[in-house]
């Protein structure tokens, strides 16, 4: 048996994510942390960076420290991985989730960690505890990878799992006593769909796994037993399969389970199964959030979007009748020809004339592993690779026909335009998503004030939502 600490990047980035919730333990490490558990090691994971670690290594003397993070949280984890190595040589550390995924060759070389999980850790992690503790550190383990003198083992391919039917089952003991824990639920991994901005699909390599519906059922009713009645379907695209969805429903129906959800899911889907969406208000689903990213044909065509614009407007004229909150997302930027001011503006006057509930709107960003990075690579046009500023609110790369400084300052005032097209229509928003709970008033709060504090007082959007040292 060893002790494991798991740890989960401090937030040092704002990002949207301020306006939903920031500093929150990212759920993959949570089941890496339920598979090392159940393998019959003592696992805890904490929020920390270079600055609090020691305190948790005292409290729980680890052996083994297993860091997660995305692209913009990664410079918090490899500062805190290169102070182990210099402080703590003799443990053993290791780094997962999708931008170690796809870097691992560069955060092997700068921060000197041990091995790096390419992929899902819930099987090939326990793999490694299990040679660790007889002492190989350099195990066979496709997807642990490590690296000797220069040369890559492990690496092949991306560790993913056939079947997520019984992933290890997450606790609120899991987590140290300080931090919040709030179950999400999962009843798939991975996408069918290839959108060029999207890690999901080269993370996964396209493959979509589903669990039966009795388990996640199980799942939810051991969380409501916990006192939990608002849940997040951590699901890329919860409603793929519909035949599933409409089970699922059926099941929460039959068991009268009462319960508040939020999911993710594509206009085509909502195009080709509004009944669905109306029997998943009827069970409790309170927000669908859905990606539109582009009214530009040729752009959606680029992306892999796979939509086209009559679908987007009927798609919203299904959500705006079932009773369920939606929320949209739209992308500024193409990272191609489209990148000028005349489409930028077209495809804010596109989401303006919207009858669209919440919008949220991103500055193209190119996350590693997916098909826009290697493009922009490909064609220089990466600025830098500030991992903190792939945030989605800072333009990282050099579009065609506007510079980057505009592009980032188009952001607040796309916001704004988005949301003063609606008028008077913001205060029933408002109202309904408080009373159904989708959104806390708190978020919208902070959106009001970051609205007001660019626009009015003419601060810089990015440093907004930067979160307090
Ligand atoms: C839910 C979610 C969030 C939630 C997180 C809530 C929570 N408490 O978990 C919130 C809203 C906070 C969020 C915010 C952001 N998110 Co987000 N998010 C997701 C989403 C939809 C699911 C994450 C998840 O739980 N996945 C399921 C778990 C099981 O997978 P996993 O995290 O990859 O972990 C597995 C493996 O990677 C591996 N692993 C991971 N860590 C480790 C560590 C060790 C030691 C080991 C051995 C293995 C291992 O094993 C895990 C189990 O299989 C993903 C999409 C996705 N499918 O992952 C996007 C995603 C991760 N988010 C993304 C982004 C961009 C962001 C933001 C930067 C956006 C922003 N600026 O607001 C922020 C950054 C937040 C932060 N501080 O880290 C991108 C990341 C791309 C990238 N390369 O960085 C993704 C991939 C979406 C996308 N389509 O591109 N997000
Ligand atoms: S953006 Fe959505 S639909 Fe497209 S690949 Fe990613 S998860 Fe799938």
């Amino acid at each position: 048996m060893m002790n494991i600490l798991l740890v989960s990047p401090s937030s040092v980035i704002g990002g949207l994510e301020s306006l939903r919730k920031g500093n929150q333990i990212l759920q993959g490490i949570l089941f890496v942390a339920a598979a090392a558990r159940d393998a019959g090691h003592l696992a805890k994971v904490v929020i920390a960076d270079k600055n609090c670690i020691d305190k948790y290594i005292r409290r729980y003397q680890p052996e083994v420290i297993g860091v997660s993070c995305v692209t913009s949280t990664y410079p918090v984890a490899r500062d805190l991985l290169i102070y182990l190595k210099k402080n703590h040589p003799k443990l053993k550390t290791i780094i997962g989730g999708h931008h170690a995924t796809f870097m691992y060759k560069e955060v092997l070389a700068e921060t000197e960690v041990d091995y790096v999980c390419r992929g899902e850790g819930e099987e090939v992690f326990p793999a490694l505890l299990a040679e660790l503790s007889q002492g190989n550190t350099e195990p066979k383990i496709a997807g642990i990878v490590y690296q000797r003198e220069g040369m890559f083992f492990n690496d092949e391919k991306i560790a993913i799992m056939e079947d997520i039917e019984h992933l290890p089952k997450i606790s609120k003991d899991l987590v140290a006593p300080e931090f919040d824990f709030s179950p999400k639920i999962v009843s798939s991994r991975g996408c069918p769909f290839f959108c060029s901005f999207c890690s999901i699909s080269a993370f996964y390599g396209g493959s979509y796994r589903k669990r039966s519906v009795e388990v996640v059922i199980a799942d939810i009713k051991e969380y409501i037993s916990w006192g939990y009645d608002n849940f997040w379907f951590h699901d890329d695209n919860l409603t793929v399969d519909a035949v599933w969805l409409k089970q699922f429903c059926e099941a929460v129906e039959r068991e009268k389970l009462k319960f508040t959800y939020s999911a993710m899911s594509r206009v085509d889907t909502i195009c080709r199964n509004p009944e669905l969406f109306a029997y998943m208000a009827r069970t409790g689903c309170n927000l669908v959030s859905i990606g539109i990213e582009s009214g530009i044909p040729e752009v959606l065509e680029r992306m892999h979007k796979k939509i086209d614009v009559a679908q987007i407007k009927q798609a919203i004229k299904i959500m705006n009748s079932v009773g369920v909150m939606h929320s949209w997302y739209m992308i500024l930027g193409s990272g191609d020809e489209f990148d000028t001011p005349e489409y930028l503006q077209k495809n804010i006057r596109f989401f303006s004339s919207l009858p669209l509930g919440y919008i949220l709107i991103s500055i193209l960003t190119p996350f590693p592993g997916t098909e826009l990075f290697n493009k922009l690579k490909a064609e220089n046009r990466i600025r830098h690779y500030n991992w903190e500023d792939y945030d989605i609110i800072h333009c990282v790369y050099e579009p065609f026909g506007i510079t980057w400084q505009a592009m980032e300052k188009m952001l607040p005032k796309a916001y704004l335009k988005v949301y003063l097209s609606k008028g008077w229509k913001l205060v029933p928003l408002f109202l309904s998503t408080l009373k159904n709970k989708s959104v806390t008033p708190q978020k919208i709060a902070i959106g009001l004030k970051t609205l007001f504090i660019t626009r009015v007082l003419g601060k810089d959007f990015s440093k907004v939502l930067k979160k307090p040292d």
